[in-house]
């Protein structure tokens, strides 16, 4: 484990979180960060404490936990985490560490339980995290009520999972009520994943987010993708064209007719949710643009449904077609490492080899996927030069990406404490 967010006893943060404040509120905000934002180990451990350990993070798919005992884990930073499916159905999360001496409990990616037993001493509790038992040596007096797993924040909407580990989460509703809604049409209740990829990026995890909030790169960068995807953003994109404009409102009439929702809704700059066509004649974000999968997803009928795009900050971005789905998910592992998982998603009835191909279906992610962890790294490893010094971005190619500095600065600010003047 190379995370290093962890806070060592002659770590003082407190200067780090001062300087930080300070950059953060005098930085234009056209230009890319100072350094030590991506690279400074200490600013890691802030964004670990401020953005990962305060705001709403993507976690997984409810397709992935469907039944009673199922569980799945993963790390924010140095805080292991456990995510399961309890008895009357709801997901249940919990810190995945044991009251006892602090063993981490479920050490598998997935699993299915009965209960949750420690690998250490056997202490047993529910699904609930209640405490069960742990056996007759901690005494006659020993009150199991008090040693319950440690709780998160879960909250699940149109199949994902979302986790905060704040104690006070922000508000995420209106969100999570247009998120169910836009997936009503997939019947996320009915979906599997097809495909898993997990990657490390050697790159800070803002680097990985700036560069997908920007197409400016897909010319040079991405030959796969670009068999399907349109460079513009949404609807909104100051470089749209009248064809493109064109063909979105032919587009926009088809799925209204479908009762399929496509506006453009955002959420703060947190969430941004629309649906936007593929290039005319292509249906999916396959190498030949067409489906995947022969089944398609939910209740659609036509296999002409764009990509739903859907942005959740900090740390996913998820495309759905009419066949199939990606989904993307950010976890930071250090100042310079960064796992990217990405799950392919298909209708539940959906029969391998027969109705999809693993190997196809995951062509165009999987080559954009490398193209862009290409990109990041070396973007890394040029923010590390002296040389580097923040660098302009365009007002008309990369306002995704000012998007994001922009929540990251107004989260980072408020989580520290400080309302700076100009963000009042
Ligand atoms: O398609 C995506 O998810 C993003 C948006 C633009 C470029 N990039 C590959
Ligand atoms: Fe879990 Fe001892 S640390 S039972
Ligand atoms: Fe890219």
């Amino acid at each position: 484990m190379d995370s290093i967010s962890h806070v060592h006893l002659d770590d003082d943060l407190t200067p780090t979180r001062e300087a930080a404040s300070q950059m953060l509120a005098d930085h234009p905000t056209h230009l890319s960060l100072p350094q030590p934002f991506y690279t400074d180990a200490r600013v890691f451990a802030l964004d670990m404490q401020e953005i990962f350990a305060k705001e709403w993070l993507f976690a997984g798919m409810t397709c992935e936990i469907p039944a009673k005992g199922n569980y799945l884990t993963l790390e924010i930073g140095d805080n292991p985490v456990i995510l399961v499916r309890g008895n009357e159905g709801k997901v249940h999360g919990f810190h995945n560490v044991c009251r006892h001496r602090g063993s981490r409990l479920c050490v598998h990616e997935r699993g299915k339980v009965a209960k949750l037993v420690c690998p250490y001493h056997q202490w047993t509790y529910e699904l609930d995290g209640r405490l069960l038992f742990a056996g007759s040596d901690m005494g006659e007096n020993f009150d199991l009520s008090t040693y319950g797993l440690k709780p998160i924040h879960v909250r699940t909407a149109g199949g994902y999972i979302f986790i905060s580990l704040a104690e006070q989460p922000p508000a995420i509703d209106d969100f999570l009520v247009t998120l169910e809604h836009y997936l009503e049409p997939y019947d996320m209740a009915n979906v599997k994943i097809a495909v898993e990829s997990n990657i490390v990026e050697n790159a800070n995890w803002k680097l990985v987010i700036e560069n997908n909030r920007e197409c400016y790169h897909c010319n040079g960068a991405h030959p796969e993708l670009l068999n399907s995807l349109q460079e513009f953003d949404d609807t909104d994109d100051p470089r749209a064209t009248p064809a493109y404009k064109t063909l979105v409102a032919t587009k926009q009439a088809d799925w209204d007719a479908q009762q399929v929702p496509w506006q453009l809704k955002r959420f703060g700059k947190r969430n941004r949710l629309t649906r936007t066509p593929l290039l005319n004649g292509v249906v999916s974000m396959t190498m030949d643009g067409k489906p995947g999968c022969s089944k398609l997803m939910g209740r659609l009928k036509s296999t002409d449904m764009g990509s739903l795009r859907i942005l959740h900050l900090p740390n996913s971005w998820n495309h759905f077609l009419g066949d199939h789905a990606i989904v993307f998910r950010v976890l930071p592992l250090g100042p310079e490492r960064t796992l990217v998982t990405t799950k392919w998603l298909v209708h539940k009835e959906a029969t391998e080899e027969v109705d999809y191909q693993p190997d196809e279906i995951r062509k165009v992610w999987d080559a954009t996927n490398d193209q862009d962890r290409r990109l990041v790294e070396e973007n890394q490893r040029g923010i590390n030069s002296v040389a580097y010094q923040p660098g302009p971005y365009s007002r008309t190619a990369e306002f995704g990406v000012i998007d994001f500095i922009d929540w990251y600065r107004e989260r980072m600010l408020e989580n520290l404490g400080n309302t700076a003047p100009h963000l009042q």
